[in-house]
């Protein structure tokens, strides 16, 4: 029987019926509603806002958190599947789906009070609330630690919020921000609502990358933050980098399906491109490239769902899934761009998905640290030092 050449060992098989529902639910939403728009909404530099409520519908937001609040109560594989059948279509809308789950809805869940968790979680779970996350700064985003933004208390028990956050996703659509800043006991995580007085949010244009997602810069001038919007749950730089546990977690996934559609395309592409009056495919140096990119997704998939299975055991660690996210976002940009070759001229445009997913993949592996953070990650592992 003929190997399906995107899941070469089957993986597949491996799933839960469930996991397997819920993926097949995610590609055909994918196939029907992302991928007919997608390649216009990049050109035009658009996020396709009017898919959140079918998103929503389909229970893809918060999809891990309990259905107490509204959610799913899916587990964490179902989670990596959701965001590798978006990122099929393209890494900004699974981008919107990490930011409003991971980056969003879980510290509410892990952090807050359940009277935020009452008053965000349902409507972010149903999109009529959209969130957004902000712990970069302008001066340099690896070193979170270094944060100028900070909120003091003063004589009322409101918090006063100064400064500024950079590249955040969702910005201009956020009715609330998850905001870090620097307090007199750490860091600290913020619920700051949209209209705040002193509360700006300016959209960041001239993107070559992630054209289908909102990029903004945060401004916060003095901004009057009440007790009660404090996620009282955390303190330190572990309360933002847990949140980025949960969103890499589900960035490991979502690369293998962007290199998935790129392999897709390169197949059907050379076998009938017609050159030197044979396919292209009959020629040896592109089947090696392609079985280059079956190799490098499929050690992503085996890698993917081995994360899964860990972290829904509860055994996770943070290094294991800096591993996975260096790993499948190198593999994803790699394959892109070889498929934009494979594709000659044609890879060129955006009638075609490679050089879409390309430009996109600087961008996620960039963002959630870069691989050069997610390596000198695994060196302090091994190592025992600390090289940063
Ligand atoms: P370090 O001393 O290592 O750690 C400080 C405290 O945090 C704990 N910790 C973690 N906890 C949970 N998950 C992790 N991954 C953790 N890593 C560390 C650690 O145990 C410690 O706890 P405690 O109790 O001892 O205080 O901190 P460091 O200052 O040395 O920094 C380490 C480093 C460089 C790895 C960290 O700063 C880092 O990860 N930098 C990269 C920043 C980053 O990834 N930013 C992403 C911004 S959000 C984003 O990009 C969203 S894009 C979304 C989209 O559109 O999809
Ligand atoms: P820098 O930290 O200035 O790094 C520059 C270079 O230096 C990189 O190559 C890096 O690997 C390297 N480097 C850093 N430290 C070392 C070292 N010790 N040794 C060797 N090399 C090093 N942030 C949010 O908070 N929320 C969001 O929603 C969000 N969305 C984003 C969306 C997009 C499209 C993009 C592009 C970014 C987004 N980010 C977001 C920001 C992202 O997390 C940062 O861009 C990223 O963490 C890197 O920070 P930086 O851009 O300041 O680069």
């Amino acid at each position: 029987m003929a190997l399906n050449p995107l899941d070469l060992y089957d993986i597949r098989s491996l799933l839960s019926d469930e996991e397997r529902a819920v993926q097949d639910t995610v590609a055909r939403f994918t196939d029907e509603r992302v991928l007919p728009i997608i390649g216009d909404c990049f050109d035009q530099g658009r996020f396709p806002k009017e898919l959140v409520p079918e998103i929503a519908e389909l229970g893809l937001l918060g999809s891990s958190l309990p259905e107490t609040y509204g959610c799913a109560g899916l587990n964490g594989v179902s989670y990596g599947l959701i965001c590798q059948e978006l990122e099929r279509g393209d890494s900004g809308i699974r981008s919107f789906v990490s930011v409003q789950s991971s980056l969003c809805m879980y510290p509410i869940y892990a952090y807050g009070s359940e009277e935020q968790r009452q008053r965000w979680l349902p409507g972010m779970a149903q999109g009529k609330l959209i969130g957004c996350f902000g712990l970069t700064e302008p001066h340099g985003g690896s070193d979170p630690a270094n944060m100028k933004t900070h909120a003091k208390k003063d004589a009322s028990g409101d918090w006063i919020l100064n400064g500024g956050k950079m590249w955040i996703t969702n910005g201009n659509l956020a009715d609330i921000a998850i905001v870090w800043a620097m307090t007199d006991e750490g860091i600290q995580g913020f619920l700051v609502e949209k209209g705040m007085p002193g509360f700006t949010a300016q959209e960041v244009h001239k993107k070559m990358s992630l054209r289908a997602s909102v990029t903004s810069a945060l401004f916060f001038d003095s901004v009057r933050v009440p007790e009660a919007n404090r996620l009282a749950g955390v303190k330190g730089l572990k309360g933002p980098l847990g949140c980025l546990t949960q969103a890499r977690y589900g960035i490991t996934w979502g690369p293998i399906g962007a290199a998935q559609a790129c392999l897709n395309e390169a197949l059907k592409y050379g076998a009938e491109r017609i050159l030197f009056n044979r396919p292209l495919t009959s020629n040896q140096a592109v089947q090696i490239k392609l079985a280059e990119m079956a190799r490098q997704i499929t050690l992503a998939q085996l890698l993917s769902l081995q994360l899964g299975r860990l972290k829904d055991a509860g055994t996770m660690q943070p290094t294991q899934v800096s591993l996975a996210k260096w790993n499948n976002c190198r593999m994803a940009i790699d394959i892109a761009r070889e498929t934009r070759d494979i594709l000659g001229g044609a890879g060129i445009t955006t009638e075609h998905c490679a050089i879409r997913h390309a430009l996109n993949l600087e961008s996620v592996i960039t963002y959630e640290g870069t691989q050069t953070v997610h390596q000198l990650v695994v060196g302090r592992e091994l190592t025992g030092i600390n090289a940063f």
